[in-house]
């Protein structure tokens, strides 16, 4: 006859050879590797389109910006790359924006998939510009209504405006840091659709360069926001 207690110990074995095990495995690697960041873009590779990607432009109110990789020469492009805009308001603009998708087509008609950023705390870039610390603003779009398009009105825009929350970091570059509960307005961040920087002449000036990086969305808590004062 067998002894009760050896068949427990085997059955006991047995379970946490089979399941415990391979969940605890699990959860350890399921607990490794979650993102904890977004890159939306370093711009080392020319493809015009994101890391997400998402196509991007920029667009003035009459015609005079231009956008451009830095450095331009293409077999020079490296880690070292970032995305210029250079803009001109003498032509009339009023302002002038980049323009990104978080996202690439579904298919057709220029409809894009969103970006999932619940559970995010942060949105981070790094710019350079000519006029030091400039004050632009950037708006996050949320597809209201789930149809892959942004129409001002239908859906939602929040901005946030970058004065003061530049952290000096290396060779003339500021960094950028922003909590996403700032941008208060949006309601749904399943369905964040684009991401734009808008540079408006009454802030910025006539004509400037400004070099931007390293867009990414963060996850990880953060030490408290330091004031720059
Ligand atoms: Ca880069
Ligand atoms: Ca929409």
């Amino acid at each position: 006859m067998r002894n009760p207690f050896f068949l427990f110990l085997r059955s006991y074995f047995s379970f946490v050879l089979l399941v415990v095990f391979p969940l605890s495995g699990y959860a350890q690697s399921a607990k490794a590797t979650p993102p904890q960041i977004v890159l939306v873009d370093d711009f080392n590779n020319v493809f015009y389109r994101n890391r997400l990607g998402g196509m991007f432009g920029a667009v003035a109110t009459a015609g005079d910006v231009k956008f451009d990789y830095e450095p331009s020469i293409l077999p020079q492009l490296s880690s070292l790359s970032n995305l210029k805009i250079d803009y001109d308001f003498r032509g009339g603009s009023a302002y002038a924006f980049l323009w990104m998708k978080l996202g690439d087509l579904t298919g057709s008609n220029d409809m894009t998939r969103h970006l999932d950023l619940r559970g995010y705390k942060y949105l981070s870039f790094r710019y350079r510009s000519e006029k030091g610390e400039p004050n632009f603003k950037v708006e996050l779009h949320e597809d209201r209504n789930g149809d892959g398009w942004f129409v001002y009105g239908k859906d939602r825009s929040s901005d946030v405006y970058t004065n003061r929350r530049g952290y000096p970091d290396k060779d003339g570059w500021y960094k950028i840091l922003i909590p996403l509960k700032l941008f208060s307005a949006i309601k749904d961040w399943s369905k964040v659709l684009e991401i734009v920087f808008v540079f408006e002449k009454d802030r910025m000036g006539d004509a400037a360069k400004i070099q931007i990086d390293d867009i990414l969305f963060i996850k990880t808590d953060l030490p408290l926001e330091k004031k720059k004062t």
